[in-house]
């Protein structure tokens, strides 16, 4: 970046400073003649500034593909992908998968690589950045920061289907310790104890879709549930990650999400109370 201003200054002080001593050399001689008047006007008018512009045009765009892929030495991968209608995130260098909240450490430089399994969603959290595509076939970088600690609201900003509006996240921009913490946790397997609910959960559908880190299950169709009790909301905000509402949740999405790809489960009340059990001591 900085060598493309430099460049655009240097050729634009020469060509400057070109016209100048022409100018004065012009006014210094006087009228002139016809067919150096025409070389003057093709060269000058031309030629030069159509090298000038390819040069410049070149330049610009090596730095913008650098600017848009590489990533700098302090910067932090965070890989979002797009499903109908929840948002993986994953942090590649720290080992860290969740879904629809997303922490970021205050200042800190974030390349944001985005892609989508299914239709095209838009990634947009409205403080922070601006609008980025998700994709089916192309993964679509940005690069941007955080300057004030909070908490922030996002959502998907392209219509992707019936439950297009409950599909949102949370960004929750930190200090670099409580981030750090944060990711440490995140990128432990689960801690859990031989459980009923746990056996539930595993001879249920349920590993089919979600994974839980540590264990058997290892689905890839829905969240990963290795640190669900830690996020604060269910189904990409839909819901508050609350023991009434994960049970409400479990024992049938579809009346708070009609569509979703997880079917209702069938367990007795008692079996359902120790499957939430579980599922609330994933911290
Ligand atoms: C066929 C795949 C599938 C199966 C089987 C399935 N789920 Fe899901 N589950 C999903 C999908 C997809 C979502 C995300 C829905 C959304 O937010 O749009 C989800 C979301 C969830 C969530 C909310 C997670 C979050 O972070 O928002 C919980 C909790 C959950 N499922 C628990 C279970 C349990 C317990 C079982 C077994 C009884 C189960 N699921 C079976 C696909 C599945
Ligand atoms: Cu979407």
């Amino acid at each position: 970046m900085e060598t493309l201003w430099w460049l655009m200054l240097a050729l634009g002080g020469a060509v400057f400073l070109l016209f100048l001593g022409l100018l004065l050399r012009g006014l210094a001689r006087g009228p002139a003649g016809r067919a150096s008047e025409r070389n003057w006007l093709v060269g000058g008018g031309l030629v030069m500034p159509l090298v000038v512009i390819t040069v410049v045009l070149g330049f610009t765009l090596v730095a913008m593909a650098r600017l848009a892929n590489a990533p700098t030495e302090d910067q932090l991968i965070v890989e979002v992908d797009g499903h109908q209608w929840w948002w993986e995130v994953r942090y590649p260098d720290l080992g860290v998968v969740t879904a629809n909240e997303i922490h970021l450490p205050v200042e800190r430089p974030i390349l944001l690589r985005v892609r989508s399994v299914d239709v095209i969603h838009s990634f947009w959290i409205p403080s922070l950045a601006g609008k980025i595509d998700l994709l089916p076939d192309k993964t679509n970088t940005m690069s941007f920061s955080a300057s004030e600690p909070g908490t922030y609201r996002g959502v998907c900003a392209e219509f992707c289907g019936l439950q297009h509006a409950k599909m949102r996240l949370t960004a929750f921009v930190t200090s670099e310790e409580e981030f750090d913490e944060w990711a440490r946790q995140q990128a432990q397997p689960a801690t859990v104890e031989a459980s009923r609910g746990g056996e539930l959960f595993l001879s249920a559908a349920c590993p089919d879709c979600h994974t839980v880190r540590g264990t058997p299950a290892d689905g890839s169709n829905g969240p990963d549930l290795t640190h669900l009790a830690s996020r604060t909301t269910l189904a990409a905000g839909t819901l508050p990650n609350s023991t009434e509402d994960l049970s409400a949740w479990v024992r049938n999405p579809h009346e708070f999400k009609e569509g979703v790809e997880m079917e209702a489960a069938e367990l007795s009340e008692a079996d359902l109370a120790d499957l939430i059990a579980y599922l609330e001591s994933l911290q």
